[in-house]
């Protein structure tokens, strides 16, 4: 009996992962740091510090230019999110989230972004959400359960009973580990540890979710 969905924000209710990625590129130019497109797929889902510490592999940073380097990412990002309207909502999300308020079904945000409220207010979704976890709700990021769990206590659900929607392998992993049911969006080699595999949420009812598989 599923009460409570958890949406994560980038890659399952829009794209900001190429924003993340110009940022990132940006940044990794300017400290001559090689990075590409391919390099930023490993960063999908992952915090702020942990996508940093990839980037930047074995080279020798302080605790200061590392600080430095977040905040000038996140300048980079800050601006390019600023355009993000309701055209940036990807296939599906506002009639499942339609379909699941009719059902009396409670939802959640479980994002790992800082950004996550200025970008789901842009997105004209913020009403939507009876309870927002981002990257200031909890200090272990995803894989760990902690924003997930968070979430669900926000919503006064038991974890049992909420789904996970998430597009990133640490964020299907932190979904089980919560004991929660887990959506994956995305190809099986990256979401395949879910209980439901899809491509996207286009077309996607809750209704037969629901019957097909974890109820
Ligand atoms: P910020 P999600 C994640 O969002 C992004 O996928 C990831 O690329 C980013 O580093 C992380 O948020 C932190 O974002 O720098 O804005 O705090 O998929 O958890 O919604
Ligand atoms: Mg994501």
């Amino acid at each position: 009996n599923i009460r409570g969905i958890i949406f994560d924000l980038d890659g399952v209710l829009t794209d900001t992962a190429d924003y993340h990625y110009q940022a990132w590129q940006k940044l990794a130019d300017e400290e001559g740091i090689p990075f590409n497109r391919q390099a930023n797929e490993a960063l999908r889902g992952v915090s702020r510090r942990a996508s940093l510490m990839l980037i930047i592999g074995d080279r020798r940073y302080s605790e200061v230019q590392i600080q430095e380097m977040m905040e000038r990412k996140n300048d980079y990002y800050v601006k390019l999110i600023h355009n993000i309207t309701s055209k940036d909502l990807l296939p599906g999300v506002v009639p499942l989230l339609d379909e699941l308020r009719q059902a009396g079904i409670k939802i959640a945000l479980g994002s790992a972004s800082k950004n996550a409220r200025v970008v789901i207010e842009r997105l004209g979704i913020a009403d939507k959400f009876d309870a927002v976890a981002d990257g200031y709700s909890v200090q272990e990021p995803k894989p760990a359960p902690d924003l997930f769990l968070y979430a669900a206590k926000q919503l006064g659900i038991p974890p049992s009973q909420c789904v996970v929607f998430e597009d990133a392998a640490a964020g299907i992993q932190a979904a089980k580990a919560a004991g929660m049911w887990a959506v994956g969006l995305g190809p099986v080699e990256r979401v395949g540890a879910a209980d439901i595999v899809l491509s996207s949420l286009a077309g996607v009812k809750w209704e037969n979710l629901f019957r097909s598989a974890v109820c």
